[in-house]
């Protein structure tokens, strides 16, 4: 458990405030990080070699260039960015406007800026395919909603909604509204946020930078 705890907090971005493992089980830890890792390598292997689909769910005259940068509501942003050490980091926030994306950080669920193709050195676009555009817009208002709750520091509890970490905030704006879900068991307890976009049969890639 707490190797998860310590996989989903680097993918937060908080990995410092992560509990260690204890001596007694390092080993036993450090070969799990090692399996996880390895896990979140195939899924960045995964996420690199799809093929970039049209976002069908924009009307055809208004709709942004092929693989460019998402502006629509409800479309699903991760990044992996960098390694700290076996441990892969990242992060996930759903767009809410244009401008703007909800996104749960080290202090809580907050607005931010839409701007991931600059802020962040890598980052991918991920619509859901079994939802309407209207779907899509609906679970951005619902993050919306969650603003000010505080950041859920127990990764394997996904089914609380007094607090979120950043995945778990984009995969429940799906699974409460539409019982779509976007969990796998690649990495097991938690959902990380490349588990969000991993499994093409929920998920369609839009938009990526390598
Ligand atoms: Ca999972």
């Amino acid at each position: 458990m707490r190797t998860v705890l310590a996989i989903v907090a680097s993918a937060c971005a908080v990995a410092l405030l992560a509990p260690m493992p204890a001596l007694a089980e390092t080993t036993t830890s450090r070969q799990q990080v090692a399996a996880d890792g390895s896990a979140t390598q195939a899924m960045i292997d995964r996420a690199n070699a799809r093929e970039i689909e049209v976002d069908h769910k924009t009307p055809i005259t208004t709709r942004s260039p092929y693989g460019s940068y998402p502006r629509r509501k409800g479309v699903i942003l991760v990044t992996r960015d960098k390694y700290r050490d076996l441990i892969p980091t990242g992060h996930a926030a759903i767009i809410h406007s244009r401008n703007y994306v909800v996104e749960a950080l080290g202090h809580g669920v907050v607005r931010g800026d839409n701007n991931w193709y600059q802020s962040k050195t890598q980052a991918y676009g991920a619509g859901v395919r079994a939802t309407s555009a209207a779907q899509d817009a609906k679970a951005a208002d619902w993050a919306y909603l969650q603003r000010g709750k505080p950041y859920n520091y127990n990764y394997v509890d996904m089914r609380t909604r007094s607090s979120f970490y950043c995945s778990q905030l984009v995969w429940a704006a799906f699974w409460d509204n539409f019982r779509i879900n976007l969990d796998t068991t690649k990495i097991p307890g938690a959902v990380h946020p490349l588990e969000l976009l991993d499994d093409p049969s929920k998920a369609y890639l839009i938009y990526r930078k390598k």
